[in-house]
């Protein structure tokens, strides 16, 4: 991508509005546009960001056996009478009125709406365990949207709900999900941790919160420290296995992690004071087994082996994928900008051209953008007429992993610069070694 001919409006000013650093700079990387309060238009940079966080969610959810599918924002009041919860969520939820004076909502979720697709087909045990998933936006009337994306009022959202015939094989399908969930935010560079969460309005008795750690972050957390040496389970691992996946989250469990809602002092006293951790943390996904608390309102029963109709045992898995990049901002910044992490960077490469105009130049910039596009290398060239200093301070803010800098003096003596974001290293080479070097 020619920077001349994208759409990248860079702030040079701070926003006053933003308090903390990802919103900041979300803002000023001309990543979003707030609409009003607590909506946002994700601008070509941005967007690009959270498709990459959305493809490693779909990933994950995909080799953990969920299926994706996809449900409309817009739905209709009746359904969420049948489970009780339309008078329930208050506030929230954002209701609204058709031409026909039918009672409709958008969707802050959407346990009523799978149940009612999932009653209407699925008629015999022989189908389960079933597990549906889909990205989609959601709205809720937050009373303090905040923080830009990280607290919005629409924002995007991974659900997953999972159907199965008994209790146990619902512990199997959290447990997919609880593993997923590790491999997920690890592969996006996070360093997640479960912990003990309160269910709230979607309900249920066993429920955890993945969490990040960040000084930013607006739930308070306690947990043991060893959790941040954990080994995450790799692409390997069986999820047809219970027994096995039931190990990884004993492990995972096995040590004190709670949200505030949750802490235990007592408890949390007894961890040796050396790996007593308590800090703040952004919740980036929340795990809910509710049992039957939909389906046997809403009449979702399958035939048993036995012939009898059951109700089946539920469960749903969210992960916020438009907080998920505020979340790594925050994990993952410096004072001059955004260190996004390979996995999810909108380009891989920022190739800067010193001297636009001077044809030694610009032949070796458009060479060296023709081979990287040619294999496939995501670059962005900053092709415009802005001086040095000014492509410098832009490469750094908008955060891709690598830098290729090229000038007339370096091209005097056949070298580019490429320098790696995280930690600054440069090293000066020929345009075919710093090619070769981003290839690999
Ligand atoms: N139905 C369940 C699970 S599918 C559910 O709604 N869970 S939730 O309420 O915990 O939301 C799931 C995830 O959505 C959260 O972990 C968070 O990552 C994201 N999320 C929730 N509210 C917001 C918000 N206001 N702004 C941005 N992301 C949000």
């Amino acid at each position: 991508m020619r920077l001349s001919r994208y759409f990248l409006p860079i702030l040079r000013e701070t926003p006053k509005e933003a308090e903390i650093v990802s919103h900041r700079l979300m803002l000023r990387a001309g990543m979003i546009r707030q609409e009003a309060a607590g909506i946002y238009a994700f601008l070509p940079l941005g967007m690009r960001v959270v498709q990459k966080v959305c493809q490693i969610v779909r990933e994950e959810q995909n080799r953990a056996g969920a299926i994706e599918m996809l449900m409309p924002t817009i739905q209709s009041a009746e359904l969420w009478r049948e489970s009780g919860r339309y008078d329930d969520y208050g506030k929230e939820m954002l209701r609204i009125e058709d031409r026909h004076e039918r009672e409709m909502l958008y969707g802050p979720t959407n346990e009523e709406m799978i149940t009612e697709i999932f009653r209407a087909s699925v008629k015999s045990y022989k189908q389960l365990p079933l597990n549906l998933y889909h990205i989609q936006w959601k709205f809720r009337d937050e009373l303090r949207p905040r923080f830009g994306v990280y607290r919005s009022r629409e924002f995007l959202m991974k659900d997953a709900y999972s159907f199965d015939l008994d209790a146990a094989s619902s512990r199997h399908s959290y447990n997919k999900m609880f593993v997923a969930y590790l491999r997920t935010f690890a592969r996006l560079g996070l360093k997640s941790i479960p912990m003990v969460a309160e269910s709230g309005p979607i309900g249920g008795s066993l429920s955890h919160e993945f969490i990040i750690l960040a000084s930013t972050g607006e739930s308070e957390v306690f947990c043991h420290r060893d959790y941040l040496d954990f080994p995450v389970p790799d692409e390997k691992v069986d999820f047809d296995n219970a027994a096995g996946l039931q190990k990884i989250v004993d492990q995972w469990t096995s040590l004190y992690a709670a949200t505030s809602e949750k802490h235990e002092s007592g408890a949390f006293d007894k961890i040796p004071e050396a790996k007593r951790l308590s800090a703040r943390g952004i919740e980036v996904g929340h795990i809910f087994q509710f049992g039957t608390k939909y389906s046997e309102p809403m009449k979702a029963t399958v035939a048993g082996p036995d012939g009898a109709n059951v109700p089946v045992h539920m469960g749903s898995y969210g992960i916020g994928p438009t907080r998920l990049v505020a979340a790594i901002i925050e994990a993952s910044h410096d004072e001059t900008g955004i260190v996004w992490p390979e996995p999810v960077a909108p380009f891989k490469v920022a190739l800067l051209n010193l001297k636009q105009g001077d044809s030694a130049t610009d032949a070796a910039c458009e060479k060296l953008y023709g081979e990287l596009t040619a294999r496939g290398i995501d670059v962005l060239y900053d092709d415009s007429d802005e001086r040095a200093g000014g492509k410098f301070a832009a490469a750094d803010l908008i955060g891709l992993p690598w830098q290729i800098v090229v000038g007339p003096k370096g091209l005097a003596e056949g070298k580019v610069e490429l320098k790696r974001r995280a930690g600054g290293a440069r090293e000066t080479l020929s345009p075919a070694d710093a090619l070769a070097r981003l290839a690999g």
